[in-house]
């Protein structure tokens, strides 16, 4: 009986000494997830063995990356429920740790990162906090799915152990968010933020003025925001932003490594402005009841100039236009800008400039050039729609392409370069097909292959590769309402659109690339995030 025993307690001991050497091999479903980060990595090869996070995990953090630290632990601690300690690096041991470490290493450049998983630890390491940062979107793709739950979950939050190093193709990876056609809350600016920050995105361009409503409070020139923020498309309610509020977008934003990219676009689309000042109107035309744009020039002017406009609900464009011809005008983009540019502290101030069909060709070109010279005066760099390379500019300023090769080319030959937003590919507010329910389609219609397949650098003669800064994703709400409405125009296309902004061409498969994209869908259903669920998707069934 005694020898029965010893030999029980002899047998259960070497099978714990067992369990404690032979580390837990990667199941299936770690290993996939590793292998469908999005955007692709430049290089990731996993080694067949997991690293858990346990209630024993501790997060160690290089001291100028304590911000991404906390970022960290705020992102695992709801579904793991372990406390998962935060401490700024000594020399301590670090096994069982996910450390986040600066590292000097010029390959990686600003953004890249390398994350290396062992059995006994994770290791982010960056020369920046922003690589540090994406690295930490990596972490969390390559986690279960539930890791994105906001309750405590019964899980094994398993990683595969291996390497993945990374770092972007183009430093200008965006989405625009058209918040005056339709108001979106600061909560859902937030969630916008955080929605393409997952994607490792870094530019949240906002539009917002436009016919429709004025979003930003200006002090010196309050009607702006409390009148021509007074509606939107289809007549509600609108709002505004107030500076502090704004603020508070900037700073959600900067913590995300996110920079903001204000827009207030003139000389066109300015009747929120018009119908707040009298005195800005430069005229307004009847609009055509039909046909979105009209680019050819309007002649019957209905409102009369310097008078106030009604504030406009409708969704055509191209029918309002500054007065010019006055210097109280220069005075209002003075201020405004001035305003703008002391809330913002990224480099670039966006003036639209696009569709200004109702301003004569002369006075646009020297509003651009004026528009320029205000712009630098508050010590930033302007960025407008490609109609803008009509005017004098250089290599300063940047150029967002959307609808004309002839417009891009010409920035190009005066120097300057371009983000790239071609309405064809990355119009989020394209439909989807013809079934689709919310959108337009006066582009094109987009299905997820069609915005995923296609090079920056080859779709336009004469526009190479180091002539584009990058790519951003317009999404304008002339149909889209809510939060749920965004999701769905913006899901499941805007990861393969941030894809095209980090990965190399060469890299890039629309075959491989659904199969990962297919993979993500249960995160998005964690999350909450609505999608389309397109046909061309291998969606898991
Ligand atoms: C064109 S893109 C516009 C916007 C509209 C959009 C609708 C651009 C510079 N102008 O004013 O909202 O089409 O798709």
């Amino acid at each position: 009986m005694k020898k029965l025993y010893y030999f029980i307690v002899l047998l259960t001991g070497a099978f714990v000494i067992q369990s404690c050497n032979t580390p837990p091999s990667a199941s299936p479903e770690a290993i996939a997830a590793f292998e469908s980060v999005i955007p692709k990595p430049v290089s990731a090869t996993h080694t067949g063995n997991a690293f858990l996070i346990t209630d024993k995990t501790t997060v160690i953090a290089d001291p100028s990356a304590m911000e991404v630290g906390n970022y960290l632990v705020n992102l695992l601690r709801p579904a793991t429920g372990f406390n998962l300690p935060l401490s700024e690096s000594k020399d301590e041991a670090s096994s069982g740790a996910i450390v986040l470490s600066i590292i000097d290493n010029k390959s990686l450049g600003d953004e890249g990162y390398e994350l290396a998983v062992t059995t006994e630890q994770v290791t982010i390491s960056a020369n920046k906090p922003a690589g540090l940062f994406y690295g930490v979107q990596t972490l969390r793709q390559i986690l279960p799915a539930a890791i994105e739950q906001s309750a405590v979950q019964t899980a094994t939050w398993e990683i595969a152990t291996g390497t993945i190093t990374d770092h972007p193709e183009y430093t200008w990876r965006g989405s625009m968010l058209d918040v005056a056609r339709h108001f979106f809350s600061v909560a859902d600016v937030k969630r916008y933020i955080d929605l393409i920050s997952l994607y490792k995105m870094n530019v949240l361009h906002l539009h917002l003025s436009d016919d429709q409503g004025w979003r930003i409070e200006i002090k010196s020139w309050p009607n702006l925001a409390t009148h021509g923020g007074s509606t939107q498309v289809g007549g509600g309610a609108g709002g505004y932003y107030t500076q502090e509020q704004y603020a508070g977008i900037v700073a959600y934003a900067q913590a995300r490594f996110i920079t903001i990219v204000p827009e207030i676009d003139m000389p066109g689309h300015i009747n929120s402005a018009l119908a707040s000042y009298g005195e800005l109107n430069g005229g307004i035309t009847i609009v055509p009841a039909e046909g979105r744009i009209d680019l050819s020039p309007k002649t019957s002017v209905i409102d009369g100039k310097s008078k106030p406009t009604q504030l406009y609900t409708g969704t055509e464009v191209g029918f309002s236009t500054l007065q010019l011809k006055k210097e109280a005008t220069f005075k209002f983009v003075d201020d405004v800008i001035r305003e703008l540019s002391a809330l913002t502290p990224g480099p670039y101030i966006h003036i639209g400039g696009d569709e200004a069909s109702v301003t004569k060709k002369e006075e646009y070109i020297v509003f651009i050039n004026r528009f320029n010279e205000i712009v630098k005066s508050h010590g930033k760099r302007m960025i407008g729609w490609d109609e803008i390379a009509q005017g004098t500019i250089d290599s300063t300023v940047t150029v967002q392409l959307w609808h004309s090769e002839e417009f891009g080319q010409l920035a190009v030959e005066k120097g300057s370069r371009l983000v790239m937003s071609p309405a064809k590919k990355v119009y989020l507010d394209m439909q989807y097909d013809s079934a689709t329910r919310l959108g337009l389609h006066w582009a094109a219609y987009i299905e997820v292959a069609d915005s995923y397949n296609w090079d920056p650098a080859t779709l336009i003669d004469g526009v190479a590769k180091e002539n584009i800064v990058g790519i951003e994703a317009p999404l304008w709400s002339e149909t889209i309402v809510t939060m749920d409405d965004i999701e769905y125009m913006i899901f499941p296309r805007l990861p393969g659109i941030a894809e095209i902004g980090w990965t190399t061409t060469a890299n890039r498969s629309w075959e491989e690339y659904k199969v990962r994209l297919a993979k993500h869908a249960p995160r998005w259903k964690v999350m909450g995030i609505d999608y389309y669920p397109s046909t061309q998707v291998p969606w898991a069934k």
